[in-house]
């Protein structure tokens, strides 16, 4: 018996053999049958898994005996030898060409072909040697074109950190919103979702259609906006100056709820919306919710009332779900009977912990970084400044610790003099050594109010030994929170591999917390984990690890990955009154 697959599984499958066949230089014919099955299988309407148990595929217009055979044949093995025999012949290089914006796989493969090159640095050479140029139908202009768009590429990595995508959305955001005939507007994609890095920006307008030519004009016309990569009455797409793309549709205010669903996804939490609303001989699409035909098609003249998203949770029998959990990755269970946990939010926050100052690599005064957290309306500050094993950090040698602990007592005195109900907590981040022990004595450990013990170095140990660092110092009995617990730095380097369900479980057990780095970079522990550390009970602490003023501003997108994971504001120590905080970790 087949497994169940989705269909989006499958269109994607048939795109990916019509792509690598022309990048091939096969016979256009046969890419061309690939593309019309994958159209066809996408516009689908009922559930594809009933053609391929009946083996009736053929039935659909579009689709011939061989690609149907493929599809059956991925359906019981996982696999279509066209497919591997395509991926083994075409040259990983060449496939990286399809990232260049304005080539297609046919015009890669004239070019590979023509001049014997695969490499990104050998079409660059012969973009700039009038190679390319002197090609059948290409010209100066392509060649200039293709050398414009590699430079894209290169310097704009396809996905950026979400404080670069939130910058860049709150700007056009605050050009669209005033605008002649905008009845609402919002971010929609992946950056409404609060996803740890972004791909392109979405946003969503809800104007009456007489206005929407002109709302696309202004956009495609905004400062800021380099490239138009498509104007249409709909849909329009801007790369800026930055080098983002921009997404913009515009809707009719009737649809708009519908659509903010769509166009917020994810795609997987979309597939199982709509099989759900199927399963209520319903039909969920971008325009509403519809009752079903007799042929089962969303009947247009039978719309559910659906003012917002709520109404269409409701109709569904859930909970209304927030955008942050819209991932497919176990909300469903957690909407049942509409008992959504309350998520934490950043007003919940009391007060920010893991923080430096210039006692170490921070570049703000410890009063600078107190009076900005009072400003923010913070109630405490744990100030963490490096231990002395992190010379590169200016860690702090035993010395150095006390001294900073006299400032940190008159600075307290004197908001207590002052009336200022603002406390500053004596911290370190202790660096996690080779051998999972911590870098000061413990007696001394034991004078500091809050540790947060974190790895610095020997960051490409192998798992199983990392997992055993993490662990030790979950343990200790002085630590109170593991800080950044992968060392990921999104984009750009993966983090360790060490098994973080075990880690959770043990840390846990022994009553320290896990913090979720708020910087953009780290964004560490991973909200995929949410879901195991509820079900411990861990505790977790939202942390900016804030080296200077604008680093406190990044707790908003550690709220956006807590909210992801589940959490409420009673996962989150520093939610805590600073009293409850101090009983939580006197342990
Ligand atoms: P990104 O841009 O890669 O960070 O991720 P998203 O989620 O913003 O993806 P994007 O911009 O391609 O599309 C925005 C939303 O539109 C996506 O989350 C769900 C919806 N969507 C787009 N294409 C499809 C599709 O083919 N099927 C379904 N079900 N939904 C789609
Ligand atoms: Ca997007
Ligand atoms: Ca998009
Ligand atoms: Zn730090």
């Amino acid at each position: 018996m087949p497994k169940p697959v989705q269909k989006e599984e499958i269109v994607s499958l048939l795109e990916e053999i019509g792509t690598l066949m022309r990048l091939a230089g096969e016979n256009d014919f046969r890419a061309i049958a690939f593309d019309r099955a994958a159209r066809t299988i996408e516009s689908l309407d009922d559930d594809i898994n009933k053609y391929i148990d009946d083996h009736t595929l053929t039935d659909l217009k579009g689709i011939g005996k061989s690609i149907a055979n493929d599809v059956y044949e991925y359906a019981e093995t996982g696999s279509v030898p066209v497919l591997e025999k395509l991926r083994d012949q075409v040259p990983d290089a060449l496939i990286a060409w399809l990232g260049i914006s304005g080539m297609g796989p046919k015009k890669i493969y004239k070019i590979h072909k023509a001049l014997d090159i695969t490499e990104l640095s050998e079409l660059k050479e012969k973009c700039r040697d009038g190679s390319v140029a002197s090609l059948a139908g290409m010209g100066e202009k392509t060649a200039e074109k293709i050398l414009k768009s590699i430079a894209w590429m290169e310097e704009f990595s396809a996905r950026c950190h979400i404080d670069e995508a939130t910058a860049v959305a709150e700007l056009f955001l605050e050009k669209m919103k005033n605008a002649d005939g905008v009845k609402e507007i919002s971010v929609a994609g992946s950056l409404r979702r609060a996803l740890e890095t972004i791909g392109d920006i979405d946003l969503l307008i809800a104007a009456d259609g007489k206005d929407a030519a002109s709302l696309m004009e202004r956009f495609t016309g905004l400062d800021g906006v380099m490239e138009v990569l498509g104007q249409g009455e709909t849909k329009s797409s801007v790369r800026t100056d930055e080098g983002r793309q921009v997404d913009l549709r515009i809707v009719s205010p009737a649809h708009y709820p519908a659509a903010l669903m769509y166009f917020t996804g994810s795609k997987e939490h979309n597939v199982a919306m709509r099989s759900l609303a199927r399963g209520k001989n319903m039909q969920l699409n971008e325009y509403g919710l519809f009752h079903q035909t007799d042929d089962k098609k969303a009947d247009f003249d039978r719309p559910l009332p659906t003012q917002s998203e709520n109404y269409i949770y409701r109709h569904l029998g859930l909970g209304f779900i927030p955008p942050e959990l819209r991932e497919d990755y176990g909300e469903f269970d957690l909407a049942a009977d509409g008992k959504v946990p309350e998520l934490v939010e950043l007003s919940d926050m009391r007060g920010i912990l893991h923080v430096h100052s210039t006692w170490s690599d921070g570049k703000k005064s410890i009063r600078e970084m107190a009076e900005a957290c009072i400003e923010r309306g913070y109630e405490y500050l744990g100030l963490t400044d490096h231990s002395q094993s992190a010379a590169y950090a200016g860690g702090l040698s035993i010395e150095r610790v006390k001294q900073q602990w006299e400032e940190i007592d008159a600075l307290n005195r004197e908001y207590a003099d002052k009336g200022i109900d603002f406390t500053i907590i004596k911290g370190i981040e202790s660096d996690i050594l080779a051998d999972g022990r911590l870098d000061y004595p413990d007696d001394l450990l034991a004078e500091f109010d809050l540790v947060i013990g974190s790895v610095h170095s020997g960051l490409d140990h192998p798992p199983e030994k990392m997992l055993n660092r993490l662990m030790e110092a979950a343990a200790h009995p002085q630590v109170h929170v593991v800080g950044h617990p992968t060392g990921r730095l999104l984009l750009r380097r993966d983090g360790n591999k060490a098994d973080l369900n075990r880690l959770i479980e043990h840390a846990s057990k022994h009553k320290t917390a896990i913090e979720i780095n708020a910087n953009p970079r780290r964004l560490d522990l991973d909200w995929r984990y949410g879901r195991k550390a509820r079900e411990c009970g861990l505790m977790s602490a939202v942390c900016p690890d804030a080296h200077d003023i604008k680093g406190l501003d990044h707790m908003r997108y550690g709220i956006g990955i807590a909210r992801k994971s589940g959490f409420t504001a009673g996962h989150i120590l520093n939610a805590k009154t600073l009293a409850d905080l101090k009983k939580w970790l006197g342990k």
